[in-house]
């Protein structure tokens, strides 16, 4: 059990996106911990999304690794790091620094990272750290810093509440940056002239706030954005003292874009020429345009270029810099920001400077090393590329997982197999990169760790510890600067606590900075760790009202650049293949190492799927649920079919969070290229060429059990209930002995009651002591039918028969509330069906008077809406 650290209310900031909520943590005398929003927080202000809402429900020890490991072995810390110090030297000693690297994080918290950056670039001396921030925000720093000479975001979140426009780029913003989402939604209610663009291939939920949803084809944006700057020109509402003033490389900018008319952008991104003009005239006529763009920007073979081609059109109008305006990149993790300003990037030194010689000098003469790196190291995809050539000796991953979030992720898992050293720095025991690590290193968790975060506004929060450290677990600053010891580097690392090192951190961005540099923190020189409420940088002894506020940029003259931008060509899939796109469901996080742990959670999308569109589904004879094969040349995955015209023909889109421990075949990056943007190196994430093809299941079946199942069938997802555990399974071949499957899947002998009804080929098993339900199997020949939500609370029934378990639906006493749609509340689609159809609710605020749902974070409203819409005509009939 988690053990306080201390009773009473904690302030701290929220582990999982770079909205960065303000959190209060208070820890109960039971080992519970109850959390809310920060109502102070300038994030947030009290809200919380469902996944910030359920933290309490992710904190406990179960799956942890409480104790070093050597080669499988429990290990003392002392043979561990020592361990860990003698391969790395042996590795450089032999091959030089360049055949040792980190693999980071933007969940580090700033500390780690800075601990973790300075060990490497600064004294092993080679720039071999880079992060999962290269699959996340590349595009955008390499964008800001072509544009604004730094990697500066400009826009604060009030921006998004003045803003009268708001443009929404790749940007799934309702699920994946939900409160920031809910600020726009109370915004528009307050003032419904405040309109929403949203620019995604699919119609996501975030289309519920947007008047106008442009399918764009994939990677289109370029196209769009340059055409843009086209039109603006020809309708004369260029900003041309603003461009003369501020700017330089207009001219050419614009003559790259000058062919670039309405019929042509309609090409290109499979627009209609109507909807192209009804964006172009908004934004033409809308001063305060906020324009935020995440993955479906950054992820691309052409990120880099999009970014700018945004920014061109927020330079070319002068709408930066000032409130309710500017280009906004909203960064995904808790810490993104954060790893950018250490330096966490291996094209980046430290404190937003890069590898010029005269900021390698200033750094060495800072840390007082003769050995900080010179150039950049190994970006993400090389660095796994060079580790499959043999070419790194000794690597360190820490707060990440590779072998599911990087392209083609077969390979890298072949190369970690192969990389002589490997040791890896988690909370979990089980994760599918921990699985290859030679030396586990038990790291602290949230609510254990303190530290800082910078959010997507650059605010940095403190996380502050409510927990007591479990086990032998450390801080990742702590084990890192114990190996920096045992490398030799004592004095330079002979940190003591997380606030020293934020003070050197402080120290550096204000070294030698005369203002020159936009990441600047000296005036938080001598500020109270403790005590220290979230603040946005820079913080300057004298602040400044706004970030370019005053038309000044960071590069040499001082002038933001425009960059003329060719859009790639038409995107066009062989035929036969398809278009993947991958990203986010509204509950999980990631690799699901801390959602997962969750069942409220996990509740509402409880498997791996793809979206197909109908016409695409019936063209390949895939039914609805029917099991899919998804192949291309580096590797397959099998998930459930989503039939949803939400998705355009010739794209799939598959969630990126199912791993080898929740799933049989689920790991999508296994199929995802490693081609990347020439300029950032991130990958194109989002559009793999894939074949698609339904599985010929012999049985579909479901599964509830008290006991944690043990799963060997060809499609299994497993997911936790609030009393045990559900899964879905498929099979190619029915077992040739029931008994003993029940037995291998449930670990009993115990005599399981079934029923089996001949025509339908339906079978259900129970297996019930004491009146509770142990475990219940449910297979058909088609996907099964039961309602999951009811067998899913039939766990904690007492009482209960086995005629009713073998039903397989509930009786008139235990109403079926349906899937989950409010996770917060617990709220099904049955119980919202009803309020609709029976009780008459046609808005969202009735239904959530009726049935709670949708009445916390709110993210469930877009899917409420949808649901009211559908059943409004069935009630008035
Ligand atoms: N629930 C949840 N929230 C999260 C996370 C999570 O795991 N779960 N992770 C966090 C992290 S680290 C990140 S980076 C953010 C990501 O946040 P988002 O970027 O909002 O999330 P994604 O789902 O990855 O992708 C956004 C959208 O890009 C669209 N897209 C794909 N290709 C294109 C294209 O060519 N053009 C355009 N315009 N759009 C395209 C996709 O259809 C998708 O809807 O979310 C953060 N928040
Ligand atoms: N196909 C596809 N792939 C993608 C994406 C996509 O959209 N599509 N998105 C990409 C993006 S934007 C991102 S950000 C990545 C995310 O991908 P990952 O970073 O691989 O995903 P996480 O599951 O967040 O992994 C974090 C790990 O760190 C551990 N951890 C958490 N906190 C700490 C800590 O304080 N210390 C230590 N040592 N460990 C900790 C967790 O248990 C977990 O195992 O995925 C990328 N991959
Ligand atoms: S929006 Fe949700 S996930 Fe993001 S920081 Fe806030 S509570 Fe956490
Ligand atoms: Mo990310």
């Amino acid at each position: 059990m988690t053990q306080p650290l201390v009773t009473s209310t904690v302030k701290t900031t929220c582990p999982y996106c770079g909205v960065g909520c303000g959190v209060l943590a208070t820890p109960q005398a039971d080992g519970s911990v109850t959390i809310a929003g920060d109502p102070d927080h300038p994030a947030n202000f009290g809200r919380l999304c469902s996944k910030g809402s359920a933290l309490g429900e992710t904190l406990s020890l179960e799956g942890r690794l409480l104790h070093p490991e050597i080669n499988d072995e429990r290990a003392s810390w002392d043979d561990a790091l020592d361990l860990v110090a003698s391969r790395f030297q042996a590795a450089i000693a032999e091959h030089g620094p360049q055949s040792v690297a980190i693999y980071g994080s933007g969940q580090l918290l700033t500390e780690d990272y800075y601990v973790a950056n300075k060990l490497m670039k600064g004294f092993i001396g080679a720039a071999n750290i880079d992060t999962n921030s290269r699959l996340c925000m590349a595009s955008s720093v390499a964008g800001h810093k072509r544009a604004f000479g730094s990697d500066t975001v400009p826009g604060n979140y009030e921006d998004l509440e003045q803003a009268d426009l708001i443009v929404l780029v790749g940007s799934n913003l309702g699920w994946c940056h939900p409160v920031l989402y809910q600020r726009i939604v109370a915004a528009r209610t307050a003032r419904p002239d405040l309109k929403v663009v949203l620019i995604d291939p699919r119609r996501t939920v975030s289309a519920d706030i947007a008047e106008l949803h442009l399918p764009v084809a994939p990677d289109g944006d370029s196209a769009l954005f340059v055409g843009l700057l086209a039109h603006l020109d020809h309708l004369g509402v260029t900003n041309s003292d603003y461009i003369s003033a501020y700017t330089k490389g207009f001219e050419a900018t614009l003559l790259a874009a000058e062919d670039w008319d309405i019929a042509r952008v309609a090409e290109a991104t499979g627009l209609s020429p109507l909807s192209i003009t009804r964006f172009y005239d908004l934004f033409a006529r809308t001063a305060k345009v906020v324009t935020v763009y995440s993955q479906g920007v950054n992820q691309s073979a052409a990120g880099t270029d999009k970014v700018n081609a945004i920014i061109n059109c927020h330079l070319a109008t002068g709408r930066i810099g000032k409130p309710g305006m500017g280009p906004c990149s909203v960064t995904g993790q808790p810490n993104a920001m954060g790893g950018r300003e250490v330096g966490g990037l291996a094209n980046m030194l430290a404190a937003h400077m890069d590898f010029a010689p005269e900021t390698v000098d200033r750094v060495s003469r800072f840390w007082g090393s003769d050995r900080v790196a010179e150039a950049p190291g190994l970006k993400a995809v090389d660095l796994f590329a060079a580790m499959g050539r043999g070419e790194i000796k000794a690597v360190w991953i820490m707060a990440t997982n590779p072998v599911d979030s990087m392209p083609e992720a077969d390979a890298v898992r072949d190369a970690l197999k192969a990389c002589p050293f490997v040791v890896v720095s988690d909370m979990n025991r089980a994760t599918d990169t921990m699985d290859l690590a030679h030396v586990r290193l038990p790291a602290a968790g949230w609510g254990e760790k303190d530290g800082t975060v910078t959010n997507s506004e650059r605010r940095i929060s403190r996380q502050r510890p409510f927990l007591a450290l479990p086990g032998e677990a450390r801080p990742d600053w702590w084990i890192i600067k114990e190996v920096a010891r045992r490398l030799g580097h004592a004095k330079a690392f002979g940190y003591f606590s997380p606030g020293q090192i934020f003070a050197e951190h402080v120290a550096l961005s204000a070294f030698e900075n005369d203002g020159n540099r936009d990441f600047d923190l000296s005036g938080l020189g001598g500020a109270d760790y403790e005590t220290m409420p979230p603040v946005q940088w820079p913080v300057r002894s004298k602040p400044i009202a706004r970030m370019f506020g005053d038309g000044r940029y960071f590069t040499p003259d001082g002038k933001a650049r425009f960059l003329p931008i060719q859009p790639p060509p038409p995107f066009a899939p062989a035929p036969g293949s398809f278009v993947l796109n991958t990203g986010r469901v509204r509950d999980h996080w990631h690799t699901m190492t801390r959602t997962g742990k969750a069942a409220r959670l996990s509740a509402h999308m409880a498997e791996p799927f793809v979206e197909i569109h109908p016409a695409d589904a019936n063209a390949l004879g895939i039914r609805r649920a029917n099991l899919v094969r998804l192949s291309n040349r580096h590797g397959s995955a099998l998930v459930r079919a989503l039939v949803t015209d939400r998705q355009q023909r010739g794209q799939l889109f598959v969630p990126m969070h199912w791993t080898d421990q929740f799933a049989s075949n689920g790991r999508i990056d296994a199929l995802v290229t490693s081609k990347v943007d020439p300029v950032s190196n991130q990958p194109a994430l989002k559009m793999a060429l894939v074949h698609a093809e339904p599985v010929g299941v012999r049985l579909f079946g479901f599964l509830v059990s008290a006991n944690k199942p043990n799963l060997a069938v060809d499609y299994w997802a497993l997911a936790p209930a609030a009393k045990g555990w559900r899964a879905e399974l498929a099979m190619v071949e029915e077992p040739a002995n029931w008994e003993d499957f029940l037995a291998a899947t449930f670990g009993t002998r115990a005599a399981f009651q079934s029923i089996r009804d001949e025509r339908s080929g339906r079978r259900a098993f129970v297996l019930i002591e004491d009146g509770q339900l142990i475990a219940a199997l449910y297979t058909a020949p088609d996907p099964v039918l039961v309602s999951r939500q009811w067998a899913v609370d039939l766990l904690g029934e007492t009482d209960l028969s086995a005629s009713e378990v073998l039903a397989g639906r509930p009786g008139a006493d235990r109403p079926d509330g349906g899937a989950i749609v409010c996770s917060c509340m617990g709220v099904g689609i049955n119980t919202i069906t009803e309020a609709v159809t029976r009780h008459g609710c046609t808005t969202v605020e009735a239904v959530g008077a009726l049935t709670r749902a949708g009445t916390n974070c709110g993210s469930c409203r877009a899917e409420i809406r949808g649901i009211v819409d559908a059943n409004r005509l069935i009630a008035a009939e």
